[in-house]
């Protein structure tokens, strides 16, 4: 695009090339975890003789396919890779040796890969072969497309986006007028983000929390419980597409646990006979919870304030994510209604100081104003 700036080397040709392997990266969106989405495009004499992304951790990388395709026309060749080729044996070999083995000729990167193993020593590899390297062409881009691998590289924690809706007088709506169909930004946060938290109130609703993207990794989908008094037959508990994890509160559910239903089975058992894995808590804070995520391989994760705002949980997920600073990224859809007396309550309650987000983009979902921002790293 004519906003991006081309670093010297470079060329509009080489920004429309960047541009495609990150369409073709995205062909792998919220598949690749804990791994980045990478695409790779190969180009001879204005030709595309190659292409290729990565589909999966543990599978071959982006330049693999590329140059698989491409054979040997990839000799003298460009190639196009939106993250810096790797330099390590990992789960496969260097690409940085398979570009030199291939003789390619220049190798156009869209951004230096933070991790440590590599960290700019693909680069270093390809320029002491004789390769022409450019590095930075499209960045911004190629930065957004991997904002999770990109945090998580940083800090060693998930990337956390917090979603929710309000009202033109700043009311929580829940999840009135939350639709997930094909294509819709509901429908494709599901389908980005690895874990997907929501609190035992909202699951009243019965949302199925699954992407309708075609051929979408399902969420892990997180229900956050002060009481085990679930209604067991939900969709969310229905695991035959996706995973569900309940993290129930130890303290305030130690009479639920006593507590059985007709046929003599506690929920729990109900539960986890239904393939939902059961996690007591000592302490339901959000850091917890993430720490949990984490450590079940989530990049990625969605705090869905979804619920009934009359749920004491409700707050607590939008007001525990503003009070521990534990968003990175916020997703607000805004109704173009007025509660008015139906307004319960605002949103939340911050006491900090002020917060300006930055990288600030908006957008139109039927009548609603859809509003992103990042928060300051902190
Ligand atoms: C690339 N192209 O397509 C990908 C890269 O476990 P491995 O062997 O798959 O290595 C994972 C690391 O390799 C990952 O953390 C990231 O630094 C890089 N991923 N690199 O050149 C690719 N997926
Ligand atoms: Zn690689």
């Amino acid at each position: 695009s004519g906003e991006s700036i081309l670093p010297q080397g470079a060329t509009e040709v080489d920004a429309f090339y960047m541009r495609m392997c990150v369409d073709l990266a995205r062909q792998a969106v919220g598949k690749t975890s804990p791994n980045p989405i990478v695409g790779c495009v190969i180009v001879k004499d204005g030709r595309i003789v190659g292409r290729g992304f990565h589909p999966k951790a543990g599978e071959p990388h982006a330049e693999v396919f590329a140059l698989r395709e491409a054979g040997p026309l990839a000799q003298g060749a460009t190639a196009y890779v939106s993250l810096e080729p790797c330099n390590h044996y990992g789960r496969t070999p260097p690409c940085s040796q398979a570009l030199v083995k291939a003789k390619l000729k220049r190798v156009v990167v869209g951004v230096v890969d933070p991790n440590p193993q590599v960290g700019g020593k693909g680069i270093k590899t390809l320029r002491n072969a004789g390769i022409e390297v450019v590095v930075g062409v499209e960045e911004t881009l190629c930065l957004k497309a991997n904002e999770s691998f990109m945090h998580r590289m940083a800090t060693g924690r998930p990337f956390v986006t917090l979603r929710y809706s309000m009202s033109m007088d700043g009311g929580f709506l829940g999840n009135m007028g939350l639709s997930n169909a094909q294509g819709g930004l509901y429908s494709k946060l599901l389908q980005e983000n690895d874990a997907v938290v929501i609190t035992d109130a909202a699951v009243l609703d019965d949302p199925d929390l699954l992407s309708s993207e075609p051929g979408a990794k399902q969420p892990l989908r997180v229900i956050l419980a002060r009481s085990l008094d679930l209604p067991v037959e939900s969709k969310v508990f229905d695991t035959s597409y996706a995973k569900t994890l309940v993290l129930a509160d130890q303290k305030s559910c130690i009479d639920d646990i006593q507590r059985k239903s007709a046929d003599g089975k506690s929920i729990e058992a109900r539960l986890r006979a239904g393939g939902v894995d059961v996690v007591m808590m000592n302490d339901l804070t959000l850091e917890n919870v993430l720490s949990v995520c984490y450590q079940l391989g989530a990049t990625s994760v969605l705090l869905d304030s979804r619920g009934p705002v009359s749920s004491g949980l409700e707050n607590f997920l939008g007001q525990q994510a503003l009070d521990e600073e534990a968003a990175q990224k916020v997703v607000v859809q805004v109704a173009p209604i007025f509660l008015g007396e139906n307004r319960t309550e605002p949103c939340f309650r911050m006491d900090s100081d002020l917060v300006k987000l930055e990288r600030v983009s908006s957008h139109m979902v039927g009548q609603d104003v859809v509003i992103e921002g990042y928060f300051p790293e902190r």
